[in-house]
């Protein structure tokens, strides 16, 4: 019996990533969905029908690479106003560690944020969500962080959801609760990680508004004990946990992260190896953050070679923020990715989409493969390695998601 099929594509050149390496490259391929499912992706010879009989409309996309849709795995791109005085700051001498202790940094966007009507806050949030999708992101992390209420952690959250609604994209949503400390909590730390914990993190889970938990584990943050409090709770609800770990020093992080199974530790810049090792253990993620690592101009790099020896998979994303990492290409953190750490552009690309699914605990996308979603991109380029070779401006000719072609 023939399967017939929504939309077929002829002529591509399919990189798959399929497989645990490689591009899962198919010349001359075909790939074809109903509804939002794959239902053929393989070469043309092998269809199983004529294009016309096996779909109701198919075309020729002319050798044109074909990708899963990327990935965006970490990002804060739900936030009010901006930061460029700070970058103005930075370039005159001062560290981010200095203006946070001086009352800027992340709580000068908790005001804003604040601030900001949930109108005002999607407003300037969703041209940020728009420019990913533009170079072919179909789904997308987005953490709170920026509220440090239960009032603003819960706006920023439902104008997360209401961007994926809006643009037809995927968002998936983190309570990122421990962040930083409020004024309001100044000199009772204890107290906000009880709130955090034992308050806000049930309220939320209980009106389905995240995903996953995240907390900032740094000196200029929180202690590595705050985050396990955070974190049992979080898994008394059975939420799965994420860590910003090790970005500014080695906290253990990325062993904490593993000793709750997390689905990733992020930034790693001063991870060890026994935090490597533990990661591989629990199967964790290590989401590299090379656009923060370039705004901030550090120079130690995560431990790639271990991560690579442990077969801890890497994924890379554009930490999208107003402070350190106001980056709003996913393609350019894969260039950077590649050439600040030393990534291949296969590592790269798989960072983006089939490691970047499994960061977010999402099974049913980021490679090309019959019973998959149908989330794609047709780009402008021939060889996969282009993705993360060309700098500036696009590159994705379209862009699929759940099937749908999304307006460029
Ligand atoms: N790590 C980061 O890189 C961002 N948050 C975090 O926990 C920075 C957020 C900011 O500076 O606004
Ligand atoms: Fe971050």
């Amino acid at each position: 019996m023939t399967v017939r099929c929504d939309r077929l594509l002829l002529d591509c050149t399919l990189a798959t990533l399929s497989g645990d390496s490689g591009y899962g490259l198919v010349e001359h391929a075909a790939i074809g969905w109903r509804g939002g499912t794959i239902v053929f992706a393989g070469p043309m010879r092998e269809l199983p029908a004529e294009p016309e009989a096996f779909a109701l409309a198919s075309e020729s996309v002319h050798g044109a690479l074909v990708t899963p849709g990327l990935v965006d795995c970490h990002t804060h791109l739900v936030f009010g106003g901006e930061r460029a005085d700070e970058f103005e700051q930075r370039l005159e001498g001062a560290s981010y560690e200095a203006i946070a202790r001086a009352g800027g940094g992340i709580l000068s966007t908790v005001r804003a944020t604040r601030a900001a009507s949930e109108a005002r806050l999607l407003e300037q949030s969703l041209p940020r969500a728009q420019a990913l999708l533009r170079d072919g992101v179909t789904t997308v992390e987005v953490k709170s962080g920026y509220g440090l209420n239960l009032e603003t952690e819960m706006k920023m959250l439902r104008v997360a959801r209401r961007i994926g609604r809006t643009l037809g994209i995927s968002v998936r949503t983190t309570f990122l609760g421990l962040h930083a400390l409020p004024p309001e909590f100044a000199d009772r730390r204890a107290d906000f990680v009880a709130a955090a914990s034992d308050e806000w993190l049930p309220a939320v889970a209980g009106g389905r508004l995240a995903d996953a938990v995240d907390a900032f584990c740094e000196g200029i943050a929180f202690t590595p004990e705050e985050a396990r409090r955070f974190f049992e709770s979080a898994r008394g609800l059975g939420l799965p946990v994420k860590l910003h770990a090790d970005q500014l020093s080695n906290l253990g992080g990325a062993a904490l992260a593993a000793a709750f199974d997390g689905l990733s530790a992020d930034h790693l810049e001063w991870t060890d190896e026994a935090g490597v090792e533990a990661m591989a253990r629990a199967g964790s993620v290590a989401v590299l953050l090379p656009g923060s690592f370039y705004a901030l101009r550090e120079t130690r790099s995560p431990p790639i070679a271990g991560f690579r020896e442990h077969g801890v998979p890497m994924a890379v994303a554009t930490d999208l923020n107003p402070g350190t990492s106001p980056l709003r290409s996913l393609r350019l953190a894969m260039n950077m990715a590649c050439t600040l750490f030393g990534l291949t552009p296969e590592e790269a690309l798989r960072g983006a989409t089939a490691n970047a699914a499994r960061a977010l605990g999402l099974g049913d996308r980021g490679v090309l493969a019959q019973g998959r979603r149908a989330d794609l991109v047709v780009w402008h380029a021939r060889r996969p390695a282009e993705l993360a070779y060309w700098i500036g401006d696009t590159l994705a000719a379209r862009v699929f998601a759940g099937g749908a072609e999304l307006p460029a």
